[in-house]
């Protein structure tokens, strides 16, 4: 028997209602997707009313529906965004052939495996992000929290239509692997490095979401320019929540910095142990909170030289950032490009050819989109009279994947010696007395319009409302 009302409870814009095989599938995998985000969703929260964004339907109206919903019940959905009629393929080798609704089988494998890889991190974060409603800052950050979580159970179900609509039984068994891995286990880990790292406090949340999510918007514009239409039009839409997820992480690490020059003005000082006795998150312990987060984050663009990446782009697997609007040929047979080796303790820049380098053009598209936020950043300090400015690390820094995995790069992009990483690491990255100190300042901040002393209210509320508005009630 159903168990499933469809069109009711899963909202949906691809036919479920008239497809037996999609809904038998779904039927299996919903009971425990509902059991992983009982054991793995936000801790002690399932019975909150939290006002959460809906998605009903891919039109203008119906993405942003509002409403007191408990999380258990939220209503996660399948829609593509709209299908372009006649959408021929733009990059590759089979560059001006129609675009292909289903999978041609020489690229079953391959097409799989981004599609694993993508859907793996969505339910990664939520189980990274679980403990951090205990600790709160306020209600208006608690539903922020919330609603990034939901909608990354929604980017889950995203990819888990496409295992189950087009890879038959092999998609439903790597459906089901994406339940059973587990962030940071050591047996069963997440598939890729970041998505295998704590998210132990609000500011760690912050810098997350503002750098990790950017690289879910990264990715997903390159998965959105796909030969295989079904993916290219769903990563289309799950583009239109990123957005959200990453103002979360801009505007929170703005507003800490924000709480951070009130105090030093009020002090009249820079010394961060006076800031920190004040409650306040002194900004070199932001720095080396943004040095981490950023570099763990460009490791997962993958190997700077990677024929993987060759075969996606060639086959028209997975175009580059805005494919469309660059004006060159589309193929790159004969395009180079510039990537970073260590020669005799410096780094230099090496040509290579462009389908192999295609994880360092998208990382380096990512890392301008990165720099500018910063820079809006650093008008907080500005606007306060603080001359303190936040930067971004080279990109060779503390990288784990790619040439310059096994490289020491200081911030600054010089090439050091095990002692010079040794005498600075502390300086560079955030130490566990860092994250003890930040974790001190985590105390549950719920009442409405009440927020935490190490972080400034918002500008404004959620959708219009005020900011003392009962985002979330407790029951
Ligand atoms: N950690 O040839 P390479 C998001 C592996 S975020 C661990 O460079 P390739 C979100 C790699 O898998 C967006 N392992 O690989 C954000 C390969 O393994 P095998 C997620 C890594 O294939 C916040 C080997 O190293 N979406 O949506 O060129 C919250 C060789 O590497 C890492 C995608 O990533 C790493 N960092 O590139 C929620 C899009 N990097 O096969 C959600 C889909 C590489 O030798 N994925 N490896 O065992 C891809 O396009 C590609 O898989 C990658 C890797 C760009 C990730």
């Amino acid at each position: 028997m159903s168990t499933i009302n469809y069109s009711e409870m899963i909202p949906n814009n691809v036919d479920l209602a008239g497809d037996r095989t999609l809904q038998r599938a779904l039927e299996q995998w919903q009971p425990n997707y509902l059991k992983w985000w009982a054991d793995m969703g936000p801790d002690g929260a399932q019975d909150f009313d939290v006002y959460l964004r809906t998605a009903v339907s891919v039109e203008p109206g119906g993405w942003a529906h509002f409403d007191h919903v408990k999380m258990p019940d939220y209503r996660w959905g399948i829609f593509l965004a709209p299908s372009e009629a006649e959408r021929k393929i733009h990059f590759g080798e089979h560059l001006g052939e129609p675009a292909w609704q289903d999978i041609p089988g020489e690229h079953r494998a391959n097409l799989r495996r981004i599609i694993v890889t993508q859907g793996d991190t969505e339910p990664a974060s939520v189980e990274q992000q679980r403990h951090l409603g205990l600790t709160c800052p306020s209600q208006y950050d608690l539903r922020n929290l919330f609603q990034v979580n939901v909608e990354e159970g929604r980017h889950l179900w995203a990819m888990v239509y496409l295992l189950h609509r087009y890879f038959g039984r092999d998609g439903r068994e790597e459906a089901e692997e994406l339940l059973q891995r587990r962030s940071g286990d050591t047996d069963n880990p997440r598939i890729l490095g970041a998505f295998n790292e704590k998210t132990p406090d609000w500011l760690a949340f912050f810098m997350f979401t503002y750098f990790t999510d950017r690289d879910g918007k990264f990715q997903l514009c390159a998965l959105a320019e796909s030969s295989f239409d079904p993916l290219a039009r769903t990563t289309k839409f799950m583009l239109t929540e990123e957005a959200h997820h990453m103002f979360v992480g801009e505007s929170g690490v703005a507003r800490v910095l924000q709480r951070t020059c009130d105090v030093m003005k009020r002090l009249e000082t820079d010394d961060p142990a006076r800031v920190r006795g004040e409650g306040a998150i002194d900004l070199p312990t932001i720095q080396r909170y943004l040095n981490f987060h950023f570099s763990v984050t460009v490791d997962l663009f993958g190997a700077d030289q990677s024929s993987n990446a060759a075969t996606f782009y060639n086959a028209g697997l997975k175009g580059r950032f805005e494919e469309g609007r660059r004006g060159d040929d589309h193929r790159l047979l004969d395009a180079q490009y510039g990537i970073l080796e260590a020669v005799d303790g410096r780094l230099v820049q090496r040509d290579v050819p462009m389908l192999n380098a295609l994880n360092e053009v998208l990382r380096d598209d990512y890392i301008k989109d990165s720099v500018s936020g910063i820079g809006r950043w650093n008008k907080v300090m500005e606007k306060a009279g603080v001359p303190f400015r936040l930067v971004v690390p080279h990109k060779a820094f503390n990288r784990k994947i790619g040439t310059l995995a096994n490289t020491r790069v200081s911030p600054d992009g010089r090439v050091v010696d095990a002692a010079e990483w040794a005498a600075h690491e502390r300086e560079w990255l955030a130490t566990p007395e860092d994250r003890a100190f930040v974790a001190s300042l985590m105390g549950r901040v719920v009442e409405p319009g009440r927020f935490a002393n190490w972080i400034a209210p918002p500008p404004m509320g959620i959708n219009k409302q005020p900011i003392d508005f009962q985002y979330v009630r407790f029951n």
